[in-house]
């Protein structure tokens, strides 16, 4: 295989820094960038990861340790300091940079006027940035972006999502049908999610005018904690967010299960979502990295989930592995209710990838962290106080029910 030199930015993160020390681990020269904002909200909202995360220099010390590779990493902000970002893509000339650098989290990102205004700022200004240097310094490398299944939005009309494009006819004059692939219709249900769809447009145009090689991954949501490397050392361990604003469903239902705190569905749990292990998420970035990807003026999509479920489902598996009680509170987001999902996942099934399965990872994941780290969590931070207008009222369970 080609080595190959990569700059992950977000490589600090919940899906960045196993990545990193994935790539590292096969041979590939990492050189990290992340400004720590995550760890920097956590302490400004007085969350924290519920698994015990070291800072990053002690991340890298570890890693060199157990593995002999020397991972860089630089303190920048993709989103301001864009003299600095171009200055070390110059300096390091490399033919990936993966993009993880942005607000992730949908509830952090309407909780009000700062929150929604710095998530847009902050996506879309590292996102262009990174374009107009590669673009600027002339550099040939394969940019892989994080990007998410919430872009296509919850109609629940049955049809499969496709990888990104919808192959339309337009009726034309003289009874001609033009055909076209367009972008699948953006239907972003947060700002957060918003902010992906206006990415798609970025990578459009910088692939067409600067014939950018891109590719967006957009992935489901990610469930797990650990990989092969990150089990390598307590001081590799991955992050692991339970609050009401990061807290993705899943993980937080296996927390709530371990602290014997009722598992929060929000309203039927008839919203069906797209889910994939943190050790597919490396794996499907390997392959996309790994794979040759010629310039054809499109940007190429992939979706990057593994299975499908519904919130109530999920729900359920956990309470029948934990005994945990289900409560059914009150929905702090507008979205649908209910819906159906079929997503197409052909390119990574067709590449290889084999996927992990829920039924499969989810006792591991309650041992070996849920229940193990349990003592670290803090109740108060639980429950979604955000909610997406002020008509709606927080996902608090009521006590008085
Ligand atoms: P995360 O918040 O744990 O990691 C993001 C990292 O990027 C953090 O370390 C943060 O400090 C850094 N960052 C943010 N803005 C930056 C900036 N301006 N400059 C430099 N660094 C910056 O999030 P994650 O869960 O690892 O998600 C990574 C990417 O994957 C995100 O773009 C997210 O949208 C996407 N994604 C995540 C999930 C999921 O379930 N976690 C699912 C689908 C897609
Ligand atoms: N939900 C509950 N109870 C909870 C928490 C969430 O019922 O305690 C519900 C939500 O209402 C929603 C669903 O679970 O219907 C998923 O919520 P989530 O917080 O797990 O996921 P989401 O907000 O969609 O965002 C996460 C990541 C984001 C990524 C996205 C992938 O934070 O970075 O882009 O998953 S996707 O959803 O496929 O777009």
């Amino acid at each position: 295989m080609n080595k190959k030199n990569i700059i992950v930015v977000g490589g600090d993160g919940f899906c960045g820094w196993p990545t990193a020390l994935h790539l590292s681990n096969r041979g590939h020269k990492i050189t990290i960038i992340d400004n720590l904002s995550r760890r920097n909200i956590d302490t400004h909202m007085g969350t924290d990861s519920l698994t015990p995360i070291s800072p990053i220099q002690d991340r890298l010390t570890a890693w060199q340790f157990v593995s002999g590779e020397k991972i860089e990493f630089a303190n920048i902000d993709a989103a301001l300091e864009y003299e600095r970002l171009a200055n070390l893509l110059s300096r390091v000339r490399p033919d990936t940079i993966i993009h993880f650098g942005e607000q992730r989290a949908a509830p952090y990102s309407m909780k009000g006027v700062h929150e929604k205004r710095y998530t847009v700022d902050n996506n879309i200004s590292a996102t262009h940035n990174l374009l107009a240097a590669v673009s600027e310094l002339g550099l040939d490398a394969h940019i892989v972006h994080l990007g998410t299944m919430g872009v296509y939005g919850y109609d629940g009309d049955g049809i499969e999502i496709p990888e990104g494009y919808l192959r339309v006819q337009i009726p034309h004059d003289d009874n001609k049908v033009v055909e076209r692939d367009i972008l699948y219709p953006s239907k972003p249900g947060s700002v957060y999610h918003m902010t992906k769809a206006m990415d798609q447009l970025l990578f459009q145009f910088y692939a067409k005018n600067d014939l950018l090689r891109i590719t967006d991954l957009h992935q489901g949501i990610v469930w797990g904690t650990q990989t092969a490397e990150t089990k390598l050392d307590i001081r590799l361990i991955n992050r692991f967010d339970y609050d009401g604003d990061y807290g993705t469903v899943l993980n937080r239902f296996l927390m709530q299960a371990a602290v014997g705190h009722p598992l929060t569905v929000h309203g039927t749990g008839g919203q069906t979502r797209a889910f994939i292990h943190i050790q597919d998420t490396v794996k499907c970035i390997a392959l996309a990295v790994e794979t040759p990807f010629q310039h054809t003026g499109k940007v190429r999509i992939i979706n990057q989930m593994t299975e499908t479920h519904t919130v109530a489902d999920l729900a359920k598996l956990v309470a029948d592995l934990s005994n945990a009680k289900v409560a059914f509170v009150e929905n702090p987001r507008n979205e649908a209710p209910e819906n159906d999902l079929r997503v197409s996942n052909r390119t990574f099934i067709d590449l290889g990838l084999k996927p992990i399965t829920l039924a499969a990872g989810l006792m591991e994941e309650t041992k070996e962290i849920a229940l193990e780290y349990a003592g670290r969590c803090k109740r108060e931070k639980i429950p979604c106080l955000s909610t997406w207008s002020k008509h709606q009222r927080p996902g608090v369970i009521d006590k008085a029910a």
